[in-house]
């Protein structure tokens, strides 16, 4: 969408619901009124449903219920996260895509952005269940000046940041399992991907990738799913405006980080801590090398999750599957 288009949209939904003069609109942008009014029919052919009444001016009264840049971009407070912002209708998955952008060079906080992935992907080859309108896809590139040891921390950072942005919307009581799991009654409610290229020791770069399930209804989830898997909607019993929820999301991750970038890791360590669902609860870690039975007692300061066992031995589990 061009960028006069973008704008005039931004006006309208910053009042929506009331109407915005057309000849006020003309003057904003130093262009005719025939001009503002070509530019609102392009935006009814994009789903907007936008009231025109004489004298008054416009209103939009419906907005798509669709992932777009131009209802995103404008109301970024964010920096840098998401500024350069790709929206698709369809990928095979988005991390794919953003490993991409990042070794063609897109800058640090570039977003890519599906409304349905056709092979989304959950740790170890799993795969994410991802159609289309319901939830919120998307990965993004950092390149932090971080060593890879504390690459973890980004995904406990990540899921503070997604918990706190549902949070400020809606009522719905959410855990995080570590290392990278929303729950909601014991069901997922968010997925959380980390992959990184590096060099040496140091990361080039991260893709952090995040499946939010927004508005999917019992049904939509397939069997496999159905006892595991939740959405918000489920949850809360109302349909969620995923640009908005991605909007939030997007300020709260950005503000986070720089928190996290100016006085590192303790105060997110304990942020996580007061949600985590696994802390004193007895858990079952599946390792790479073996299953450990134990009490969760904390996680280190480079996000690494501390298991006491029954000989009362602790181990540092640095990836694992936990059942708690
Ligand atoms: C994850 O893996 O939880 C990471 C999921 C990350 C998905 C995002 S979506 C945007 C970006 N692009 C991608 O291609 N991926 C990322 P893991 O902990 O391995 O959990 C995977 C397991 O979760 C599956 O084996 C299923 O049991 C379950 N699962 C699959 N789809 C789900 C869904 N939509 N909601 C809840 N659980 C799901």
């Amino acid at each position: 969408m061009n960028k006069k288009r973008m704008d005039v949209l931004k006006i309208l939904l910053d009042n929506e619901g009331q109407f915005f003069s057309g000849e006020k609109l003309s003057e904003i942008f130093a262009v005719s009124r025939t001009s503002i009014w070509k530019h609102i029919e392009e935006l009814k052919k994009e789903g907007y449903a936008i009231e025109a009444v004489r004298k008054q001016g416009y209103r939009i009264i419906d907005k798509p219920d669709k992932l777009q840049v131009s209802t995103i971009l404008p109301h970024l407070s964010s920096k840098w996260l998401g500024q350069n912002l790709h929206v698709y209708e369809q990928v095979e998955s988005t991390q794919i895509k953003a490993h991409q952008l990042a070794t063609e060079g897109a800058p640090h906080g570039t977003m890519v952005v599906a409304d349905q992935q056709m092979g989304g992907k959950g740790r170890l080859g799993r795969p994410w269940h991802s159609p289309s309108g319901t939830g919120i896809w998307l990965s993004f590139i950092i390149r932090p000046d971080t060593p890879i040891r504390k690459a973890a921390q980004l995904t406990l950072l990540t899921a503070v940041a997604i918990l706190r942005s549902l949070q400020k919307r809606t009522d719905v009581q959410i855990d995080i399992k570590w290392p990278n799991d929303l729950l909601v009654n014991k069901h997922k409610i968010v997925g959380i991907l980390t992959e990184l290229s590096a060099e040496a020791d140091r990361v080039n770069y991260m893709i952090l990738g995040i499946g939010i399930n927004v508005n999917q209804e019992k049904q939509d989830f397939p069997e496999e799913l159905i006892d595991v898997a939740t959405s918000l909607f489920i949850e809360s019993e109302q349909k969620w405006d995923r640009n908005q929820l991605l909007i939030d999301l997007i300020a709260e991750w950005e503000s986070l980080y720089e928190h996290y970038v100016t006085n590192g890791f303790h105060s997110i360590k304990i942020l996580w801590e007061t949600y985590s669902c696994s802390l004193g609860k007895k858990i079952v870690a599946n390792t790479m090398d073996g299953q450990y039975t134990g009490i969760a007692t904390g996680i280190t300061d480079e996000g690494v999750l501390l298991l006491k066992d029954d000989a009362g031995n602790i181990h540092k589990i640095y990836s694992a599957d936990i059942s708690v």
